[in-house]
């Protein structure tokens, strides 16, 4: 039997989530560095924070579908002892959670049928959750076919939904707005072969009111503006900037680019 002290509820927040709504309000769209702590070290993570602050990068998301290291903890440490550039969680499974960050997606996915990964997961992790006195943003996770099977789609044990079905990503996103999720974000996986389509990216977005998260196999600063012209709040990217780091500034410059209006 879990009791809550009343502070615990106090401690609840939505200072991120306004961030975003107010963002996209102003038509302004994100960009989010994705890190892996898998796949980062003292060193790289160095470097990937001061090119991310200098590139007025907006989001830490950080996570992996696979977080085999106890860096986790750590590398949040570090970020925010260096930066005051938001951590987002973006949890792979309910063991990353770590108090040092902002806030939480907490993530349903919708897009698959696997219980577990709906509810099941959420109802076990439900008392720790809350305890940690993180924001937590309902979010609407959707994997989406990105032509290899990828880490997310073996772990999650779910069929992604498929790359030319623009229609059942609409209704799942919309489904996912009306059971009361404040984020969709819409995955192609990690190192996808083919990033989500522009067109399936401007059909959900214009179905919904809510943001929306686009990442997954997003290498160019090209594809990152095309998929914010085509209505995506917040473009994520990973494994790209993991290869060559000079992309942050680029990307950045790209997405950031769509916010200034055009005479
Ligand atoms: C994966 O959306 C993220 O869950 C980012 O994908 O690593 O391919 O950029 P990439």
């Amino acid at each position: 039997m879990y009791i809550f002290a009343s502070n615990v509820f106090e401690k609840m927040k939505n200072e991120i989530y306004r961030s975003i709504l107010e963002r996209k309000a102003l038509q302004k769209k994100s960009f989010a560095v994705l890190i892996d702590p898998d796949k980062v070290n003292d060193e790289n993570i160095n470097q990937l924070i001061n090119l991310s602050a200098d590139a007025k990068v907006d989001y830490f998301f950080v996570g992996g579908s696979l977080v085999v290291s106890d860096y986790l903890n750590q590398c949040i440490s570090l970020i925010k002892s260096k930066t005051n550039i938001p951590v987002i969680l973006f949890p792979g499974s309910p063991s990353q959670i770590s108090k040092n960050a902002d806030a939480l997606l907490y993530l349903s996915l919708i897009s698959g049928r696997n219980p577990e990964l709906l509810i099941g997961q959420h109802v076990i992790s439900a008392p720790f959750v809350k305890q940690s006195g993180l924001e937590i943003i309902p979010t609407g996770y959707m994997v989406i076919d990105g032509g290899a099977p990828t880490t997310v789609s073996y772990i999650s044990n779910a069929n992604p939904l498929p790359l030319d079905k623009s229609e059942i990503a609409v209704c799942t996103a919309m489904a996912g707005e009306m059971l009361g999720m404040k984020l969709i974000y819409m995955d192609a996986g990690s190192g996808a072969i083919r990033p989500i389509s522009e067109k399936m990216i401007k059909s959900v977005s214009s179905n919904i009111d809510i943001p929306l998260i686009v990442g997954g196999g997003i290498t160019t600063p090209e594809k990152a503006y095309l998929n914010c012209k085509s209505g995506a709040d917040v473009i994520v990217v990973g494994n790209a900037i993991e290869k060559d780091a000079s992309l942050i500034k680029e990307i950045s410059s790209a997405i950031h680019s769509v916010n200034i209006p055009v005479n």
